[in-house]
């Protein structure tokens, strides 16, 4: 039975990837009419239109499963659907049909952001928010159609919904996103949704029996009166030893648990101690303190959300990574919007913040190498490194600095890094940097788009400063060229300072300390195109450094094919 079972499985994915082979030829050939140098090879987007937030990620019976905020008719944000993909390996991706249209009278201007929750019994659920026919947001529940179909193709929407209406007091504008739920000490589920109270951001908590019947608590999850607006709260534990992710419902000793929420376009988060009978959320350090905020991504990534990978025993973060260039580009290109790549997330060995890696299967798509040891370069120098897809790359460099004494003084402790990075950017030499990688550059340097550290001395301690310095990005002056930064916590006097940089065309996602701190920009590149692309190392301090290590892989393009009638169900 078992045989056969597996036999009926193979059969149907046959016939899944001929038609993903005849989709993937008509695509090419729709899309070899314009010139496209700004879509990605191994980042996720769909074939065409815009995309958004990534919805209800989730591992579902040997297959990955990404949702994501989707336009069916245009390259702008409107019409808001959930499109749906599945992945055998996270990296290589097959589009299938629509899974939630906005249809019915609780969603009919738009099925917004939602989550995916696993079931005890191995069943998934989706929690979305509805646009209802007065455009105030309410929260709906769907199922799968066919739970022993794992590509889970058809949803339907519950005879419930909506199942939640804004409470009183709540504004119906400001109520959307729930999370992936989880189970507290009592077996009853809990979500929250984000909202905003008198302007301040508010992660509004529910409990329920049975998943279908909501009953707010007497006080939310957490809320701040430094913040605005809450949108896609994502709430999870985090292991105090080791690098295993932990399921959402996980209670167990040796935990934190993190709250992230989106809010001016970045992605805050925080840690703290979750009780889960109480539902208590004591935080170590709150949003918007004068410590500094922790934040996923210091650059371009927004609506992320996580989800626990059982298969691997890992927690896996995604991201929309929205553009930089003008509405008018995006109805000439005729797509906007990509996800980040596939991240996992730990907690660091000092407990203070979250580490990010992109996920080891993106190894896959390496292919031609170019590595150097211990390479010296000398201050005020540049090392060309060739031989690969500079448009089209991974890049792992580690630097070894001396004389640290001779840093740049920092006099004040309470910076903005982004501020730093504008005002000291590449072109400004220091003593110990700025140092890092000039990428899509063109031959004669008038573009390029700059990822480095400079590191200061500051009392008795030193900081490193990460940029990714996007001012001379493009030749076209009306793209977005902000300078992003973040500070890097770790010692250059023990540790080595580390960059890893993924390429791919239009975006540059930076990965400082091992995945102490990232980066992800947009760029525009007139002449840094395909082959025209080139890659340099680059030192404009005084001092001298080591490159300890560097290897640069050309990338192979990921397989991302389209399947399924679209429109089929759309009225
Ligand atoms: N995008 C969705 C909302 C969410 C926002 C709408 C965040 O549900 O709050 O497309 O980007």
């Amino acid at each position: 039975m078992e045989f056969f079972g597996f036999l009926v499985l193979c059969l149907c994915y046959m016939l899944v990837f001929i038609r993903v082979e005849v989709a993937a030829l008509r695509n090419h050939a729709a899309l070899s009419e314009v010139s496209q140098p700004y879509r990605t090879a191994f980042h996720f987007q769909p074939s065409k239109n815009w995309m958004n937030d990534p919805n209800g990620p989730m591992y579902y019976k040997g297959v990955y499963h990404i949702f994501y905020q989707y336009n069916p008719y245009g390259a702008l944000w409107g019409n808001i659907s959930w499109g749906h993909a599945i992945s055998y390996d996270l990296i290589n991706w097959v589009n299938l049909d629509i899974a939630l249209i906005p249809n019915e009278p609780y969603d009919i201007n738009g099925c917004f952001s939602g989550s995916a929750t696993i079931f005890p019994n191995g069943e998934p659920a989706i929690l979305y928010t509805g646009a209802d026919t007065n455009k105030h947001q309410v929260q709906n529940l769907a199922f799968p159609k066919n739970v022993s179909d794992p590509l889970l193709t058809e949803w339907v929407k519950s005879s419930l919904n909506p199942i939640l209406s804004p409470p009183e007091g709540i504004d119906a504008m400001s109520y959307r996103d729930p999370s992936t739920a989880w189970m507290g000490q009592d077996g009853q589920w809990r979500v929250v949704i984000g909202s905003e109270l008198d302007h301040h951001g508010l992660a509004i908590l529910y409990k329920s029996k049975d998943f279908r019947h909501w009953i707010r608590t007497s006080s939310p999850l957490h809320s701040s009166n430094k913040t605005i607006m809450w949108e896609c709260p994502d709430f999870y534990p985090v292991s105090t030893n080791g690098k295993n992710g932990l399921d959402t419902s996980a209670i167990q000793k040796n935990i934190k648990h993190v709250l992230k929420v989106s809010f001016k376009t970045h992605d805050y988060y925080i840690l703290g101690k979750y009780d889960p009978k109480s539902d208590k959320y004591d935080v170590d350090i709150d949003f918007m303190d004068s410590r500094g905020s922790l934040q996923y991504d210091y650059g371009r990534f927004y609506a992320s959300k996580s989800f626990y990978d059982g298969h691997k025993k890992r927690r896996v973060l995604w991201s929309w990574i929205n553009e930089g260039d003008s509405e008018s580009d995006d109805n000439k290109k005729g797509w906007s919007g990509l996800q980040s790549i596939p991240r996992s997330i730990w907690l660091s060995e000092n407990g203070d913040q979250l580490v990010q890696w992109p996920v080891k299967e993106l190894k896959k798509l390496r292919k031609r190498k170019v590595h150097y040891k211990n390479k010296e370069l000398k201050g005020g120098s540049l090392f060309q490194i060739s031989g690969i897809t500079a448009s089209q790359a991974d890049v792992e460099i580690t630097f070894s600095l001396s004389n640290l004494n001779e840093a740049e003084v920092l006099t004040s402790d309470v910076i903005d890094p982004q501020i730093l990075c504008t005002q000291k950017n590449a072109s400004v030499s220091g003593s110990q940097g700025p140092f890092g990688l000039l990428v899509l550059a063109s031959k004669d340097l008038t573009e390029h788009t700059a990822v480095f550290f400079r590191v200061f001395r500051s009392a008795n301690s030193f900081r490193v400063l990460m940029c990714s310095d996007q001012k001379r990005s493009s030749l076209r002056q009306e793209v977005n060229k902000t300078i992003y930064g973040a500070f890097l916590v770790l010692d250059p006097r023990h540790e080595k300072i580390s960059l890893r940089t993924l390429i791919d065309h239009s975006i540059v996602e930076s990965f400082g300390g091992d995945g102490l701190a990232c980066i992800t920009a947009r760029v525009y590149p007139k002449l840094a195109i395909e082959e025209q692309a080139q890659l340099y190392v680059f030192n404009n301090g005084s001092q001298s450094l080591i490159i300890s290590s560097l290897s640069a892989w050309s990338m192979k393009k990921a397989q991302i094919v389209s399947i399924g009638k679209r429109r089929k169900h759309i009225k």
